[in-house]
């Protein structure tokens, strides 16, 4: 059910992070009684939750109030709480029901939506999906799991005025686990494959959270779906209109590469552009580029949009992210991968001799699945940080690997000294960077500034 107003409603919610204040000054904007709370009571927090006492919003950190938080009409819980800390616990023994933020935001959205989710590809599809829209002159809100950076909390999305033509949502898995009338108008999934399995005890039970996209699907919903078992057997027997997206097969309803062209059908084949016009790096992206201008197409933009929107749409960083090319070697920055799948998907996506930097902290995944793909693709690995030595360990006798010790521009410098011209040097790094970085956003920066740095190029 749509919702205009919330007055007199006790609204709880709990989390003081991005969404949870988006949602608080929803909440708030609604005419809720609002309360707010967070276990943390940090800087920032307390900076967030002064914000929010201005407009009227009760807040505690350092603390929830169970008691109260269980009397509210509503509750809504941040996405990065795990179901199972204390409060949420108490809350369940006490039968209280709550709601994600996003299910909150839903609620007060006046323009039709597209979700997009997937294990991987979320961000660059839902982007460029946007990006695609707005060629095409639509207004678009774009925002959701994407992060500050991108867009904005859906929570804040649902206050825009006047409301846009359509909203794009990025949805993660732990945003659609508690929803209850959530219903996109199109529903895009890029891809699935096992993640997250420090929150979920199986990958089914990551699946199935997954599977709420379409929840309440009917006969007006449309799907945009790969052409994958696992995506099938999820969305096995929902109702709407389903339309797939694959760049290997071809001739099907949706999008696919007809050679070298991305190509639309929807009442007939439609050419849109040639792969090597679309700036973008490597295979997966073409998967993603294909998601977005079918889905674009869907929300009615047409195929020139399409074209132009694709040709000029930037990439974002540290996602394949091309840096520059010089002496023959393109360097690229896939900070962002930072577990050993991306990685796996970065190295089987480029089809050129590599030089690959491996290394930072210890996550205790292992190595091994890329083993096969560095021997086929990569000339050598530099391995750095925390994890080198296992590394070295669990690639020992396939690809040749240099361990650098010292600062990340030696590590760089071991790079370039190994790549030749032709090559690749790719930085993807298959773990978090916490030993020498605040997170794979400084990593590619620092990554970015040497690589200028060491070509002698201007930044
Ligand atoms: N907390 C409590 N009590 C507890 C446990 C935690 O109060 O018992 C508090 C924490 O101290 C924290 C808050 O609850 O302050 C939880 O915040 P959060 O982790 O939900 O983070 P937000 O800042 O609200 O950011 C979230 C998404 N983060 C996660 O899902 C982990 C952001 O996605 C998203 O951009 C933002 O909402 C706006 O929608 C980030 C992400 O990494 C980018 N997402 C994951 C991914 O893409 O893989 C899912």
């Amino acid at each position: 059910m749509r919702e205009e107003r919330l007055d007199g409603t006790h609204v709880a919610v709990v989390g003081l992070g991005e969404s949870g204040a988006a949602a608080a000054r929803l909440s708030s904007a609604k005419g809720g009684k609002t309360y707010v709370s967070d276990l943390r009571s940090d800087a920032k927090t307390r900076t967030r939750g002064d914000g929010l006492r201005a407009i009227g919003v009760d807040v505690d950190v350092g603390r929830h109030d169970e008691r109260r938080i269980a009397a509210a009409d509503v509750v809504v819980v941040s996405p990065g709480i795990p179901p199972d800390v204390p409060l949420l616990a108490g809350l369940r023994a006490r039968s209280v029901r709550w709601i994600s933020e996003l299910e909150f935001a839903f609620r007060f959205l006046r323009a039709p939506l597209i979700a997009v989710t997937g294990t991987n590809g979320k961000t660059t599809t839902a982007a460029l999906t946007a990006h695609l829209m707005r060629t095409g002159g639509t207004r678009v809100a774009l925002g959701g799991n994407i992060g500050a950076r991108y867009g904005p909390a859906a929570s804040l999305l649902a206050m825009a005025e006047p409301p846009p033509d359509w909203f794009v949502l990025e949805v993660s898995s732990f945003q659609l686990a508690d929803v209850e009338t959530f219903r996109p108008d199109i529903g895009v999934l890029t891809n699935l494959a096992p993640d997250h399995l420090d929150r979920y005890e199986t990958v089914e039970e990551y699946y199935a959270d997954k599977a709420n996209l379409f929840k309440n699907a009917d006969r007006g919903s449309r799907w945009v779906l790969p052409l994958s078992e696992e995506a099938e057997r999820l969305s096995a027997g929902v109702p709407g209109e389903r339309l797939h997206f694959d760049s290997t097969g071809t001739g099907h309803r949706g999008s696919y590469l007809d050679g070298s062209t991305l190509t639309l059908y929807l009442d007939e084949p439609r050419g849109v552009l040639e792969r090597s016009d679309v700036p973008l790096l490597g295979r997966h992206n073409v998967d993603n580029a294909l998601a977005a201008l079918l889905t674009a197409a869907l929300a009615g933009a047409g195929v020139d949009a399409l074209g132009e929107g694709l040709r000029t749409f930037t990439p974002l960083p540290h996602r394949l992210e091309r840096v520059l090319e010089a002496e023959g070697i393109l360097w690229v920055n896939d900070s962002k991968a930072t577990n050993v799948a991306a990685t796996l998907s970065a190295l089987q996506s480029l089809d050129r001799p590599m030089v690959v930097l491996l290394g930072g902290v210890d996550k205790g995944e292992s190595f091994h699945p890329l083993r096969s793909a560095l021997r086929a693709k990569a000339r050598a690995a530099v391995l750095y940080g925390e994890v080198a030595k296992r590394l070295e360990r669990e690639l020992a006798g396939g690809t040749p690997v240099r361990r650098v010790s010292g600062g990340f521009e030696s590590v760089v410098s071991a790079a370039h000294g190994l790549a030749k011209p032709g090559d690749i040097v790719l930085l993807s790094p298959g773990t978090a960077s916490f030993d020498m970085f605040s997170g794979y956003e400084q990593r590619g920066e620092a990554f970015v500034a040497l690589v200028h740095k060491l070509t002698g190029r201007t930044h």
